[in-house]
């Protein structure tokens, strides 16, 4: 579960590192692409992204480990090794790592013969009725929340049982090996206590308003992360889905919501591109103050990466905008 604690951030005000901003202009991002919204793109589009996701779970793992099956396990399994011990999640790296992590996404889906690019699902859009969402389509999406009659799946996991992805059949669950099929527990409201369905009142306008309002990085990353990023997961994942553990990239869905996290972030630093771009700054959960020059760790899926170079989505390693 991802509503961290965070009672150790630092305070002190954001410094810009002009050393770094002056190395990063020498590089060029001529023509970045568009990244969309699930609810905006083309039937052809989904589909072409559909079946690249699910060409990942035919393709042979790049870690040389005997229990993973396929380049699909690689991203859960890197996933919760990174988070136990944490490393990846609290601190603020959590940003750039994850904005690293979808790339490496999207790269894999090229792999599989997709040429569009990471997609989001806007959940802020979609706040009041996130079950009613384009993205759970159960033909041109995700398919919806699991089911508790579907057995064959071990106990307490509810297996999807519509849509494209209902034959994925992930190897993880947290850090164990344990197979089962794709699982959600999407969360019920309840409407006594103040609580929407699938958690979506801790990403409504007035939270995101909240999030935005920050004007530092080391209040405005821990803010994203807790609440509408911690909801997002905790409201599909429920107890019982796969959105839940510290392996939720088993669940296809896991990088919409993170490439819309970085969307959050993006138009963040859009608003103050020379304050904001390179505006890094918390303390590690190894104790240390975070710097740009910290290692972004794929552990084998890619290369390992430099914070520097996934500030800016406009260069370095990155080439995009929302
Ligand atoms: C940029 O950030 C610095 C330090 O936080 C602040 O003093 C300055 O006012 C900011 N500039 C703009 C244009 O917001
Ligand atoms: C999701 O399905 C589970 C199992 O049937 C159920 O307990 C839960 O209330 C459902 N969630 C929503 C939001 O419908
Ligand atoms: C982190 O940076 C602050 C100043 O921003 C400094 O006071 C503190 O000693 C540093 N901590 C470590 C562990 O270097
Ligand atoms: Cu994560």
């Amino acid at each position: 579960m991802k509503f961290l604690h965070l009672a150790t951030l630092a305070t002190a005000a954001l410094a810009l590192p002009s050393d770094s901003l002056a190395a990063r202009q020498k590089k060029t991002c001529t023509s970045p692409k568009l990244r969309k919204s699930w609810a905006k793109a083309t039937a052809t589009e989904k589909r072409s992204y559909i079946n690249a996701a699910l060409c990942l779970a035919t393709k042979p793992s790049r870690l040389h480990i005997s229990t993973h099956r396929t380049l699909y396990d690689d991203f859960g399994y890197i996933h919760a090794q990174l988070t136990e011990p944490q490393r990846i999640h609290g601190e603020p790296v959590f940003l750039p790592w994850h904005r690293y992590f979808v790339q490496v996404y999207e790269d894999a889906l090229h792999s599989c013969g997709y040429t569009g690019t990471a997609m989001y699902w806007d959940w802020a859009a979609d706040w009041a009725a996130p079950s009613k969402a384009a993205v759970w389509d159960p033909v041109l999406g995700f398919g919806g929340n699991g089911s508790d009659s579907a057995d064959g799946n071990g106990p307490g996991k509810l297996r999807v049982v519509n849509g494209p992805f209902r034959s994925l059949h992930p190897t993880y669950w947290n850090t164990a090996v344990d197979p089962h099929w794709l699982s959600r527990d999407w969360a019920p409201g309840h409407p006594e206590g103040g609580q929407a369905e699938m958690i979506g009142n801790a990403y409504s306008p007035t939270v995101m308003d909240e999030v935005n309002s920050w004007t530092v990085y080391d209040k405005f990353w821990p803010a994203l992360e807790t609440s509408p990023h911690g909801a997002v997961h905790a409201g599909i994942g429920g107890g019982r889905g796969d959105m839940g553990p510290v392996s939720s990239p088993n669940d296809p869905i896991f990088f919409l919501h993170h490439a819309m996290v970085d969307r959050v972030w993006w138009q963040w630093q859009q608003k103050d591109p020379q304050n904001r771009t390179f505006a890094y700054k918390g303390v590690r959960n190894d104790g240390q103050n975070a710097t740009l020059n910290d290692v972004l760790p794929m552990l084998g899926l890619a290369p390992d990466g430099i914070v520097r170079d996934y500030m800016d989505t406009n260069g370095g390693a990155l080439c995009y905008i929302y």
